[in-house]
């Protein structure tokens, strides 16, 4: 089939997983975006603002464990996007970003282009910073071989990447993309890092199994699983790996947050003396409020194609290759291992209490009670840690590199890719930033539930600096908005208020819902709270 370079780079996508496309058009990108409406390889949807683009697109992968796409015009728009990338780079999350680019000969004019920053190569030096791996797009000879070699990078490293697409090259005829090629496993050095890793196990006192984003990102949650029952020894999963290996038939004693959270995980992970890491990004947000610093020498960090012991390595052992490794050799460790059970909170008083946060958790715990699990996208603020009181289920939110901005479009994106209503969790500040992409729900016929936690402060903030006035915030009445934006909004603040809002959403599926939950400054989750004092703890430890 004769191909162009954009139908190659469409069939490669689709070919490699992806499933739609997010983007915003601009002229150096419009004849891309015309070849993706007229030959409608990939659903498209556009949005109302770069950075929206891209959490949506990351989200896209994420919740899908594959490619995500943004395809922005070049300078404005892909600049415009450089957080919601990073975010994506931070957080493992394989987000392909398609530029369009000024043509071959324009840059020959001697001018300086409109979007141009320094110089017509900026773009592409700011994208070398936030992705994998790059290619520009500028010869019909190698563009099959440089979308597989990009591609496949982000499919292997789970890792965004970045393409450049001049705009007078777009319908030039080019040959088909090559397959995706999966990263050289290394199945002998797998083997004996899986018989060096089982000895360990087997000899420590207290061994115990940490989980983590890669989990998911390379959608290994079954096969580690298996593994974990098999072996029989404490499992937990990471702040950002909340939510995987939930429902599994495994030891699993919760999410780990240090002395912030519950303490089943926190004993189990910070008393062992072998600590297998499977896919943990080594951040503060995982780590930074352990109670004793976990003992790295006794520690197994399998991330990033590498697995670490305290003093040597095996490269180029991929996540997967040694899931499977162990797989074959695994045998029980012997621990009796607890059967835990989160509790999360029930029952919320149909009465006229006022709402603090954790009510708003109380309360979709009730709803999943009566109508089943739903995916939850959260975005930065005290609804994160709120999410962390909800029962277990499909989570997406920043838990590390923890920009604002993504709740509302991930929302959207989850909505468009799993066909589920997902429930929106976003802070009033959050909201002001990203929130108004919602009115495009209409036009797609999406339908998300949105619990916009009003505190008219960046409370967050607040909780760690109390004082300043600037954390305080204006109100807005979003609910009264929502009706403008093609939805339907309700203001809240009681318990009675929230469970019949909740109701009335879940029974309005024609359009998004939005409930706008009146909360008092200075009121915040447990979880946030106790996070906070665990930090405070931690420094005043740190000045002694
Ligand atoms: N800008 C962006 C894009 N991301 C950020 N994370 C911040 C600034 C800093 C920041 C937080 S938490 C927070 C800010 C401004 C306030 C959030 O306010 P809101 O959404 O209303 O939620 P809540 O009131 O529950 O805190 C983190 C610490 O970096
Ligand atoms: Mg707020």
């Amino acid at each position: 089939m004769s191909e162009t370079i954009a139908t190659a780079l469409l069939h490669a996508l689709k070919a490699r997983g992806a499933d739609r496309i997010f983007g915003i058009p601009g002229d150096f990108v419009l004849p891309f975006f015309r070849v993706i409406e007229d030959s409608d390889i990939l659903p498209w949807h556009t949005l109302s603002h770069e950075p929206g683009v891209g959490y949506a697109a990351d989200a896209a992968g994420r919740i899908n464990c594959t490619l995500g796409v943004a395809v922005v015009t070049y300078g404005a728009g892909a600049l415009n996007m450089v957080n919601a990338v990073a975010q994506a780079y931070a957080e493992k999350s394989p987000l392909v970003v398609i530029s369009g680019a000024p043509g071959a000969g324009e840059g020959e004019l001697g001018l300086g282009l409109h979007h141009q920053v320094k110089t017509l190569n900026s773009q592409l030096a700011i994208y070398q910073e936030l992705t994998c791996a790059q290619a520009v797009l500028d010869d019909p000879e190698t563009a099959p071989q440089e979308i597989a070699r990009v591609l496949d990078a982000a499919r292997n490293l789970s890792r965004p990447v970045y393409i450049e697409i001049p705009r007078d090259l777009v319908n030039v005829a080019c040959a088909p993309v090559p397959p995706f090629v999966l990263a050289p496993s290394n199945p002998e050095g797998a083997r004996a890092c899986a018989l060096e890793i089982m000895a360990k196990l087997k000899s420590a006192e207290k061994p115990a199994i940490l989980v983590g984003v890669e989990a998911r990102r390379y959608d290994l949650e079954d096969k580690i699983s298996a593994l974990c029952k098999k072996l029989g020894i404490p499992v937990a999963t990471s702040f950002m790996g909340r939510g995987l290996l939930a429902g599994r038939d495994l030891p699993l004693v919760g999410t780990y947050l240090g002395s912030a959270g519950e303490d089943l995980p926190a004993r189990a992970i910070e008393q062992a003396d072998s600590l297998l890491m499977l896919g943990v990004i080594m951040s503060d947000t995982n780590f930074g409020v352990s109670g004793k610093n976990i003992d790295m020498r006794a520690a197994i960090q399998a991330l990033d194609r590498n697995v670490a012991f305290a003093h040597h390595r095996y490269p180029g052992i991929s996540l997967e290759s040694l899931v499977d490794a162990l797989g074959e050799i695994a045998e029980p460790v012997g621990h009796a291992t607890p059967n835990y059970t989160p509790q999360y909170a029930r029952g919320l008083p149909d009465d006229e209490t006022r709402l603090k946060p954790s009510h708003i958790a109380m309360a979709v715990n009730d709803l999943f009670d009566k109508y089943g699990r739903m995916p939850i996208a959260s975005d930065v603020g005290d609804c994160l840690f709120t999410g962390l009181e909800i029962e277990d289920t499909e989570f997406v939110a920043p838990g590390y590199y923890a920009s604002m901005g993504p709740g509302v479009p991930a929302g959207m994106a989850i909505n468009a890719v799993t066909g589920k209503r997902p429930i929106i969790l976003v802070g009033d500040g959050a909201f002001q930033m990203t929130g108004w992409e919602i009115g495009n729900c209409r036009k797609y016929g999406w339908s998300p539930i949105v619990i916009l936690f009003n505190n008219k402060s960046w409370e967050m903030l607040r909780v760690f600096q109390p004082g300043p006035k600037y954390h305080d915030l204006d109100d807005w009445h979003y609910a009264e908005i929502a009706r403008h934006l093609g939805g339907r909004g309700t203001r809240v603040s009681t318990c009675a208020q929230l469970k019949s809002a909740l109701e009335q959403a879940i029974d309005d599926t024609t359009s998004f819902q939005l409930i706008e939950v009146m909360l008092e400054r200075g009121e915040t989750s447990e979880t946030l709270a106790k996070f906070a004092s665990a930090i405070r703890e931690m420094s005043v430890l740190k000045d002694e």
